[in-house]
């Protein structure tokens, strides 16, 4: 199987790499008051989300492994809209770098970001080999935001999450916004959204959502000022029964939130990565937490 990027054969034997140091090229890239709400850190996460959650955990191919998305088709794919600036914002870092792989680049910059915002640590592993354009994936493997909870389980049960880790992953979405010329749909969901916190569960539920009149596509805007955005799929965590105990627990616990963010955050960014390729952890501290 052609797609199958456990077979991704390394040119080069794995070099010593200083992922810390990266790290901290990463973190002080972020900041950047002419880009969006003010850094690079939400679409990085983006980045690393879809070049995970591609995993198809029935044939092995897809996932991190290969950074298939610097490639057409996938680079094309409707989802990755929007993602030329995530990988475009990495290139000088990967420059400075050259011996690390875009694979665990783009993943350990998703790691940086949801870190440097105020997230919690995420365990991370290095040894992520990059594919050619044979292993790219097909499209339609990333979620559609104007659906419902069915198609939420089809596309995370595909690549290995139960229910409490769907909802998880969904608190990502504290982070950065929607753009109309990208995936067409348009805001923020919460009001810091530079800032990771559990305030994407918290307003799901202290907000009335009504429906959004407008000509763009399906999604809801807060009753209170209307600054605020939530998809058809973030508003399943809600009306779903299964959903709905564990989005409530999260807007109640943060620290809940936190921890099962990062199990679940950390399990996507090593999805069909052989095991035998990976490194042990890698500790990659904080900035604030680094000696000074
Ligand atoms: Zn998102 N996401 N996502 N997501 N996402 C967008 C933006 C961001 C869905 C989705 O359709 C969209 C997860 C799950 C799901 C982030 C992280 C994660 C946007 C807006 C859409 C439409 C894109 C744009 O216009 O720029 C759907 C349907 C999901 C599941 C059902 C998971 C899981 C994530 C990480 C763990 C982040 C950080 C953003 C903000 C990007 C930015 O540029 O600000």
């Amino acid at each position: 199987d052609p797609n199958d990027q456990r077979t991704i054969k390394d040119a080069a034997s794995p070099k010593e790499v200083d992922y810390q140091a990266v790290y901290n090229a990463i973190a002080d890239s972020l900041e950047d008051e002419k880009y969006d709400d003010g850094s690079y850190g939400p679409v990085l996460v983006r980045l690393a989300w879809h070049a995970s959650g591609t995993y198809d955990k029935n044939t092995g191919n897809g996932g991190s492994n290969g950074a298939t998305m610097r490639f057409a088709p996938e680079a094309n794919h409707g989802a990755n809209a929007g993602l030329e600036k995530a990988r475009a914002h990495l290139e000088p870092i990967k420059k400075k770098f050259p011996e690390i792989t875009y694979s665990d680049l783009w993943t350990l910059a998703g790691v940086c970001a949801v870190q440097e915002l105020g997230g919690p640590y995420i365990p991370w592993r290095a040894g992520r080999k990059d594919g050619n354009v044979e292993n790219c994936t097909p499209d339609g493997r990333l979620p559609d935001a104007d659906k419902g909870a069915d198609h939420i389980r089809n596309i995370f049960y595909r690549m290995g999450f139960n229910d409490e880790e769907i909802v998880a992953l969904s608190g990502a979405h504290a982070l950065g916004r929607c753009h109309t010329d990208r995936s067409g749909f348009d805001g923020p969901w919460q009001y810091a959204p530079t800032t990771f916190s559990n305030e994407y569960f918290r307003l799901l539920f202290d907000e009335k959502w009504q429906e959004r009149k407008w000509k763009g596509p399906p999604q809801f805007e807060n009753k209170t000022d209307k600054s605020l955005m939530m998809l058809r799929t973030d508003m399943a965590l809600v009306t779903d029964k299964a959903f709905k105990p564990t989005a409530q627990k999260y807007a109640k616990d943060e620290n809940a939130f936190f921890s099962d963010f990062s199990k679940a955050f950390s399990k996507l960014i090593h999805l069909g990565v052989p095991t035998a390729q990976l490194s042990e952890p890698v500790p990659l501290k904080k900035i604030e937490d680094q000696a000074p």
